[in-house]
């Protein structure tokens, strides 16, 4: 049965923090359904790398810009959790040996620890089409399907995720100056939020003129995000980061270029700038204001 299209609940009253765990909690309760059954290694590996664990930035950021529009709420949740998959499926490959070599992810042994090397490849693999599966199977129109999977393929591809990957790697220039690292952080961190917030315009049906200001919103708030992460993984405290801090020293990161206080000025006009795109949407954009509010507060 094809549902209308309806508003969704308004949150604006809510602190981000609950929003942020009650939408995380309904993307998971999607994703174990669209994960297969844990009856094969390839999908226990699937499962143990997509549920329990991860923010659901992502996700919120595709909620809160669908928020502003008419949407059927069950396609959000559905849209958010193909995002999630290939958010998984980014962090298992990147975890892996030949790319940044990470034992542990989430909390717990990465994805190749826990698996082995080949089936954590395949992982990856498998995730990739499950996500465009899904995004084939929301009930909205096929134009509006159309556009999210041609959005999220160009988004993750070679002119997208994969460049980004292919630059830290250091495949292609030089890694040490700072427009390199700019780039390198638009395309590894930038696009997938950037095509988070885009996709929630679009599953709206909204202009593209409304498209354009949250695609621009998600690029800076992915720039600013990845500014803080630097930030606070130079000069956070474990405690307060809840994982370890001080990971980076080895990398090129913002801190190569940038003193700490520098950085966080540069990260607050990044903020600053991401919520001018806000303002033709006023009240209603409050969720993604918040969402800007919460990244800062833990450089505060
Ligand atoms: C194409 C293999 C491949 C990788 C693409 C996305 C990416 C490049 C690599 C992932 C590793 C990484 C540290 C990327 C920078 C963006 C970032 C900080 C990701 C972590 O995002 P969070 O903090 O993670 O939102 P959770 O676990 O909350 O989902």
């Amino acid at each position: 049965m094809v549902q209308s299209q309806q508003s969704l609940p308004p949150l604006k009253n809510k602190p981000f923090s609950a929003s942020l765990k009650a939408l995380a909690q309904e993307v998971e309760t999607v994703l174990d359904d669209i994960l297969p059954p844990p009856s094969t290694h390839l999908h226990k590996a699937m499962r143990y790398s997509v549920l329990g664990g991860g923010k659901r930035l992502r996700s919120y950021l595709m909620w809160a810009s669908a928020h502003l529009f008419e949407v059927l709420p069950q396609d959000v949740i559905k849209g958010a959790a193909a995002l999630e998959l290939i958010q998984a499926y980014s962090l298992v490959h990147d975890d892996l040996p030949c790319m940044d070599n990470a034992d542990t992810r989430r909390g717990k042994p990465s994805c190749h620890k826990a698996f082995g090397e080949a089936p954590a490849i395949l992982v990856g693999d498998a995730l990739i089409p499950l996500s465009f599966h899904t995004l084939a199977s929301l009930e909205a129109s096929p134009q509006v399907r159309l556009e999210l999977i041609k959005g999220l393929g160009h988004t993750i591809g070679s002119l997208g995720l994969v460049a980004g990957q292919m630059m830290d790697l250091g495949y292609e220039g030089p890694r040490s100056t700072l427009e390199n690292l700019l780039e390198q952080q638009r395309l590894k961190t930038g696009v997938l939020f950037g095509f988070s917030t885009e996709a929630g315009a679009i599953l709206g049906q909204a202009s593209r003129e409304e498209q354009k200001a949250l695609r621009s919103y998600g690029l800076l708030f992915g720039k600013g995000f990845q500014m803080i992460d630097d930030w606070l993984d130079g000069c956070g405290s474990e405690a307060v980061m809840g994982k370890p801090c001080g990971q980076d020293v080895e990398k090129f990161t913002f801190l190569s270029f940038l003193s700490p206080s520098l950085l966080a000025e540069q990260a607050r006009l990044v903020m600053e700038e991401a919520l001018e795109e806000l303002s033709p949407f006023g009240e209603k954009a409050q969720p993604l204001r918040n969402a800007v509010q919460y990244v800062l507060s833990q450089i505060e």
